[in-house]
Formats: structure tokens, sequence, C-alpha cells
């Protein structure tokens, strides 16, 4: 499938999500570069000799191309940002000095807010939003495991009155970000999509960290589900506050919905608490309670989520 003039892809974040395009890029003759946090950590890459995945069937060691800030050469032209929503900013600026001043950049994780700080670090670049529903978690430091197939959407979002870049165009990073069974799509529309993305994960991932569970335990859960609704209640409301049509009882079947198709899930909150990690509840609930507050509108019970994420 690769052809001289494809473009030559980084990757930016090595966590699930950016394993997961890099290890089918590299199966599907893709090469994507994934860059690594720092020299340290690419040493403990190249001790564990790659990457091992399993993308359904058994687990294979790839053994995919890395580099890390330091290491650096060639202008990075192409990006795929897939670094949580709370490393971003850094790990741009780690890289900044090698990044064309037009390059190409995709912007692939939950949350919103990072998008304009980007914009604002270098004006120029060809900045793209996308959102996926592929299923993968880490089960081990440089070893993924793609538990449920999803659908990746990509487009360029209003919200930052960049120059249009054109359906063609987009069609074109579609396809070369489109590797072996993860398909990219195209979309017209891609704020609702984000929009509509956070707002499950508003519900979704606070909630499982409160009730330490899966997606689907908060279901079967008499007190998590009456929270549940009071939550996509208060989402409800600047829902409506934006002008978007989706009324609570829409919105709360779309939440439980997710939450049925990924009973099994423990949410990437829950996985970030759970490992001691910092969490993307900043550009989840805080998004939300932010706009919460820009709009006059008052939301107790997700400022109680953001609290309890805060200290948990
Ligand atoms: O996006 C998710 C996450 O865990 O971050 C959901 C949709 C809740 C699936 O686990």
């Amino acid at each position: 499938m690769t052809t001289t003039a494809e473009p030559n892809w980084h990757i930016l974040g090595a966590g699930a999500i950016g394993s997961l395009w890099a290890s089918h890029g590299h199966l599907h003759g893709h090469p994507f570069t994934l860059i690594l946090r720092d020299a340290q950590r690419l040493a403990d890459y190249q001790s564990a000799r790659g990457i091992t995945a399993n993308l359904g069937g058994s687990a294979q060691h790839l053994p995919l191309k890395a580099t890390c800030p330091s290491q650096l050469g060639e202008p990075i032209t192409h990006l795929l940002i897939c670094a949580k929503a709370q490393q971003t900013q850094a790990a741009v600026a780690a890289i900044a000095a090698h990044l064309s001043d037009d390059a190409v950049v995709v912007l692939l994780q939950n949350g919103l807010g990072t998008a304009a700080p980007l914009m604002q670090h270098k004006p120029s670049l060809r900045l793209l939003q996308a959102s996926t529903t592929e299923g993968v978690f880490r089960n081990g430091p440089f070893s993924i495991v793609h538990a449920g197939r999803g659908q990746t959407l990509l487009g360029q979002s209003t919200a930052l009155t960049l120059p249009p870049m054109g359906e063609e165009f987009i069609a074109g990073i579609a396809r070369q970000l489109s590797v072996g069974p993860l398909q990219v799509t195209p979309v017209a529309d891609i704020d609702t999509v984000l929009w509509q993305k956070l707002l499950v994960n508003c519900a979704i991932n606070p909630l499982t960290v409160k009730y330490r569970c899966r997606n689907g335990e908060l279901l079967d859960n008499p007190l998590a589900l009456q929270e549940l609704g009071d939550i996509v209640n208060e989402i409800a409301k600047v829902n409506h506050a934006l002008g978007y049509r989706d009324n609570e009882t829409e919105l709360l079947g779309r939440v439980r919905q997710v939450a049925s198709k990924t009973a099994l899930n423990r949410s990437s909150m829950l996985q970030d608490i759970e490992a001691g990690r910092e969490t993307e509840i900043e550009f989840i609930t805080g998004y939300l309670c932010r706009l919460g507050t820009e709009l006059g509108l008052s939301l107790p019970r997700n400022q109680s989520l953001l609290t309890l994420v805060r200290e948990a």
C-alpha cells in the first residue's frame, strides 16, 4: 500500500491508541515513527525490543520505528497526536523545533481544550481533529490489546477559524491514516462528533472512578444509575444552551448505549487512576464546568465529580 510519495507520519504518544495505529501501520506497510517521551523511555522501549500487540488472536512482537525528541533529525511534516490531553502541550513543546510550520497535525484524543493552545503555539499548522471508538488497552509496558472494533472520524473544526483545507485534502489524510482494519472516515462536522464524545466521557468516566467499576456496572448499580441520570440532566442544559437539538432523554439513551456496548471496559480515566497517572478530567468534566460557568449555568453534580477525581 505504501508508495514513495506517502508522507512520513510521526505519532506523538505511545499509549494504547498511538501504539495501535503504529502497530497496524507496521503490519500494513505504512511505517509510522513513534515519538517516545525521552531518551530513557526510548532505551526502555529498545530493551523491550518494540511493542507487544494483541490485535485479535495472539500477541505478536512488533519492532516499530521509534525515536525521542532529542534524537529527532528530519523535520516532522505529518503528526498524529495520540498523547493524552493533559500531556499534549508539554509533548508538543518538546518537539516544536522539529515541527514544520505548516505541518499537518491530527489530534486524536479524549477531551476538549488542547487545540486552541496548539494553534497559538504554531499558527500555521494544518490542524485536523479525530475521534475514535476503537477499544484498546495497555496490559503492560509497551504492550497493547485491541479489544473491540470501533469507528474513527476525522475533520476540520470550525471553532478554530483556520482556512478551510477542503474535502479532498481531508479525504487524502483520512486515507493515509487508514491502515489495515483501522478505517478513518472524513466527516463534515467534527465539532459535533467531538462534543458528543465529550458528553459521553463526562457521564461515564468520572462515575467509573467514583464507583471503581467497569462501564457496564454503572447500569447495574441503582445508585450509580441515578447519578448518571442527574449528570446527564446537567449536561443536557449545556447542550441546549449551545444550540444542540438532542434532549436529555436522547443524551441519556446514547450514554447508556455506550456504557452497555463497552460494558467490560475499565474507562481510560479509571485505568489512569489505578495506574497512579494524571487523568484527563480537566479536559473532560473540567472543560464542561468551565463552559457551564461561561454560560451562567450551575452544574453542581459535575462540579463535585470534578473535585472527586482531582482528589482521587
Ligand atoms: O472513551 C471511553 C473511555 O474510556 O475513555 C469510553 C467511551 C467511556 C469507553 O471506555
